[in-house]
C-alpha cells in the first residue's frame, strides 16, 4: 500500500524497544502486564510487536500480526505521575478509543525522544 507515500506532509516514523502495559481498555481498568516490546510509530499508528524481527516480518509481508496497535488521532501523552507507576521514565498515552497505555524505558533520553515523537505525531494527525 503506497498511499502513505503520497501524503503531502512528513509521516513520522520511529521504532525501538520499550516496556509497555495497558492500564485501561475501552474505558475499563485492566490489570497491568508489563512486557518488553518493539514499538513502531508510523503516521498516527502506534504499534507494538513482540520483537523487532516480528515487526519487520509484519511490515514486510503482513503475515504475522503485531501484538496490538492504537490510533493516536485525538490521543494525549504525558509524563506519568508516581501514582501510575513506581518505575522511572514512564509516559502515559490516552487514546480516543478509551485505551490507556504506559510506556517505559530505563533510559531517560529514549523516553524523552518518544515523548517528542508522540507529541508530534498527535499534533500532525489531530485534524484528520
Ligand atoms: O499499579 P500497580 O498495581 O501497583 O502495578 C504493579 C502490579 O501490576 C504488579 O503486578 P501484580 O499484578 O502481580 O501485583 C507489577 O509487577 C508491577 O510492575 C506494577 O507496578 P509498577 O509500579 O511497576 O508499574
Amino acid at each position: 500500500d503506497l498511499s502513505s507515500l503520497k501524503r503531502p506532509y512528513f509521516t513520522f516514523e520511529k521504532s525501538g524497544a520499550l516496556n509497555v502495559t495497558k492500564i485501561t481498555e475501552h474505558g475499563k481498568k485492566v490489570r497491568k502486564n508489563w512486557t518488553s516490546s518493539w514499538a513502531v510509530l508510523q503516521g498516527s499508528q502506534f504499534i507494538f510487536a513482540k520483537s523487532q524481527a516480528m515487526a519487520t516480518s509484519w511490515f514486510g509481508s503482513h503475515q504475522s500480526k503485531p501484538e496490538f496497535s492504537v490510533d493516536l488521532k485525538g490521543a494525549t501523552v504525558e509524563k506519568a505521575s508516581k501514582e501510575k507507576s513506581s518505575k522511572k521514565h514512564v509516559l502515559e498515552v490516552k487514546t480516543q478509543g478509551g485505551t490507556e497505555l504506559l510506556i517505559q524505558s530505563d533510559s531517560e533520553s529514549i523516553i524523552n525522544e518518544w515523548f517528542k515523537a508522540l507529541n508530534e505525531a498527535i499534533s500532525v494527525h489531530a485534524c484528520e
